[in-house]
């Protein structure tokens, strides 16, 4: 190589290496309260099942007094992978069974109690429903929770400090015995009537202190980290004030749990609503039932929520960035009811349909700002699947907006916002237009988004989106718009 050849190659290679050397600009400091890997991996799930599946079911009761037989649980088909095959097609991804209700009946031959499968009839004493659910569960893919009712009637001591210790020994067995365990969750009924051992009394105890929670639940950590704790108050999952499946349309995921006791007066719209520059990441999780009662009763048969009115609550849960933990109770069977099947299959059909196509993802988008003018950060990063790409403005930007342009005029139903929330929950307020006869127009305001918002944008026909945000607690980051 003549040395004249040799000296443009050692200029092309500088010359290269100063061009591809970007300035940094660093992502957005995380703001407030922001969510753990796990209330992370529990976001991601948005919609899971409950199943309130014991001897209430044979009882036709939705709280058994705790002095019923156990050979009254005796289900004539059990199937558990039923369950999980008709949830895993309607598309749950995760599933949480009451291994223990208030009566105290235990669903595993728990060494504790003699209430307990061990002592029914059903297969001669020989089940355990917490192992075939968890199995089946894993077999399909799905994740497993226990919901371990404090509270427990049958027991002679509760209320006495070695119930607390019966209750930790009843967890002990669960969390080493069944896999993973993703969600634990306890109720807040708390002491009142029962059978107790045979006093039948009413006893009452200091929900603040008795239960000693800080202890159990590290105990529960120390054996599986991953957990997250469902209660009224959290600490990882907070209730959401109703059994209706609403979430608050403003639904903050961050709260103070300090300020939530029950009795409080506004306890329910505080726990609907969250609270903005709240102390915890503590979102809401919204429980309701497919029937009107969490226990399966024949008589409810006709009752089942339709597959419209799931889709309805869907967009009040998951639409309003909470999960939808819906309860879907077997029959005496011991299987979902065909009722229930039905509306399930009723319900993805409608999933699937009303987003079936995202127009978005073909769209033109363009920000009034984007971080740093860097690519890291442009608002191309909203319309991939990837949710941790995302667009941010820069700091100083309190209010931006969005624009997207589709590839050619459609009829609109619905839009689909998703914040990056491991930088923190941060979009209070928002408007969405749409392009009509040559002016915005605007269809529709909101305050939140979190994890997700799903808004309708009611069939109107345009090219153009436009998401103006108004008010944000610190820079706007969006991982994700979808447009069907
Ligand atoms: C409540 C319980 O009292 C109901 O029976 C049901 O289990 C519901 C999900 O939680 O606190």
């Amino acid at each position: 190589m003549s040395r004249f050849l040799w000296l443009l190659g050692f200029f092309v290679i500088i010359n290269s290496t100063s061009c591809s050397k970007k300035e940094t600009i660093s992502p957005p400091s995380a703001f407030g309260p922001i969510p753990t890997e796990d209330q992370m991996a529990w976001h991601h799930m948005e919609l899971n099942a409950f199943v309130h599946f014991s001897i209430n079911t044979f009882t036709d009761k939705e709280w058994g007094y705790g002095d019923e037989s156990p050979n009254l649980f005796n289900p004539s088909d059990f199937d558990a992978e039923q369950w999980i095959r008709s949830l895993k097609e309607a598309g749950f991804k995760g599933v949480i069974l009451t291994a223990k209700h208030h009566d105290g009946f235990a669903l595993w031959p728990s060494k504790f109690t003699e209430h307990s499968v061990k002592n029914s009839r059903f297969i001669d004493g020989k089940s355990d429903i917490v192992k075939a659910v968890s199995e089946a569960a894993k077999k399909h893919g799905l994740k497993f929770g226990v919901y371990v009712s404090p509270w427990d009637r049958n027991r002679a001591d509760y209320g006495q400090s070695s119930y607390v210790a019966y209750y930790r020994n009843q967890l002990k067995e669960l969390f080493t015995g069944y896999g993973p365990i993703f969600e634990m969750w306890f109720d807040g009924a708390n002491g009142g009537d029962g059978y107790y051992g045979g006093a039948n009394e009413t006893r009452t105890i200091d929900r603040q202190r008795y239960y000693d929670w800080p202890t159990t639940l590290k105990m529960v950590d120390s054996m599986q980290p991953q957990v997250v704790f469902f209660s009224d108050a959290g600490p990882d999952l907070r209730w959401v004030g109703n059994e209706r499946g609403v979430a608050g349309e403003t639904n903050w995921n961050t709260i103070t749990p300090d300020t939530l006791y029950a009795g409080k007066a506004g306890i329910e719209s505080l726990l609907q609503q969250g609270t903005p520059g709240g102390s915890k990441w503590i979102p809401a999780e919204v429980d309701v039932s497919i029937r009107p009662g969490w226990f399966y009763h024949a008589s409810q048969d006709s009752l089942v929520k339709s597959p419209e009115k799931l889709f309805e609550i869907y967009l009040s849960s998951v639409g309003r960035g909470s999960n939808l933990l819906l309860n879907i109770p077997p029959d005496q069977t011991g299987q979902f009811h065909k009722n229930d099947v039905a509306s399930l299959q009723g319900f993805r059909k409608i999933l699937d349909s009303v987003f079936q196509t995202n127009y978005a993802s073909t769209a033109k988008i363009m920000a009034t700002n984007f971080r740093g003018n860097d690519g890291d950060y442009t608002p191309q990063n909203v319309l991939d699947a990837d949710f941790e790409t995302y667009w941010a403005a820069d700091d100083d930007m309190t209010q931006a907006s969005i624009e997207l342009e589709l590839t050619s005029p459609r009829k609109l139903n619905y839009l689909i916002l998703q914040e990056y929330i491991p930088l923190g929950q941060r979009i209070a307020a928002f408007e969405v237009l749409l392009w009509q006869n040559g002016v915005w127009t605007k269809v529709t305001d909101a305050t939140t988004i979190g994890y997700k918002r799903i808004l309708p944008l009611g069939g109107v026909e345009s090219s153009k989106v436009k998401i103006s945000i108004t008010k944000t607690l610190a820079c706007p980051v969006i991982s994700t718009i979808e447009i069907y």
